[in-house]
């Protein structure tokens, strides 16, 4: 069976309360947030291995809010030493969604290196919480409740999914950086 990360994104609609402030990977998968999701969010663009160290400041910043920080694993090898502070920060109301379609997709599905990783084991030995993992087959019903789960978790969580590589299709947010900025600035905490 197909599944993409935006169907991943598409589902999470649904166990969203909205008040959830969202952290989304540059490229594709930002632009999926954008398309697919209540607006505003704090999109990524540009700068590659952020989500997480901007997850993590975020959810520091302001602690009366859940923050959904979605990261293409591009993003996450990029930044994977952002995940020692995190555990060792380890925020309760962050949670960290991985989309690993095994590719960088937004510039052309160059294959990443993600397909070594045993996720379940890499986060247990970041000592971080996580979910077991979304797999391509794995029924509707059962990706809603683990999105379910990792969304009301009481700790710092990272539900992995893994999913199918598509080419990027969405146009580009037409939103100015300095636009993201000053949504990201008012948010109260
Ligand atoms: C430092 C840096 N290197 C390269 C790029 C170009 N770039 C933008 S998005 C992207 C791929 C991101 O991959 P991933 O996080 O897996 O998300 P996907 O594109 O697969 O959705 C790359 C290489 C960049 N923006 N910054």
């Amino acid at each position: 069976m197909t599944m993409y990360g935006f169907e991943i994104i598409q589902e999470l609609a649904s166990v969203l309360s909205g008040d959830e402030i969202i952290v989304s990977s540059n490229g594709n998968i930002s632009r999926q947030v954008y398309h697919f999701l209540p607006k505003p969010q704090i999109y990524l663009r540009g700068s590659m291995g952020l989500p997480v160290p901007v997850g993590l400041g975020m959810a520091m910043a302001r602690p009366g809010k859940q923050i959904l920080t979605l990261v293409g694993d591009g993003n996450l090898l990029m930044g994977l030493g952002s995940l020692t502070t995190t555990s060792f920060i380890r925020p309760s109301n962050l949670k960290i969604l991985i989309l690993d379609n095994n590719a960088y997709a937004t510039t052309g599905s160059q294959m990443t290196s993600s397909g070594i990783l045993e996720y379940p084991s890499l986060l247990d030995g970041f000592g971080i919480p996580n979910i077991v993992p979304i797999l391509q087959d794995d029924p509707i019903e059962l990706i809603k409740e683990k999105l379910q789960l990792w969304i009301d978790a009481s700790e710092l969580c990272v539900l992995p999914a893994l999913v199918d590589s598509n080419p990027p299709t969405l146009t580009n947010i037409p939103w100015h950086p300095e636009q993201i900025t000053e949504f990201q600035k008012n948010i109260s905490s």
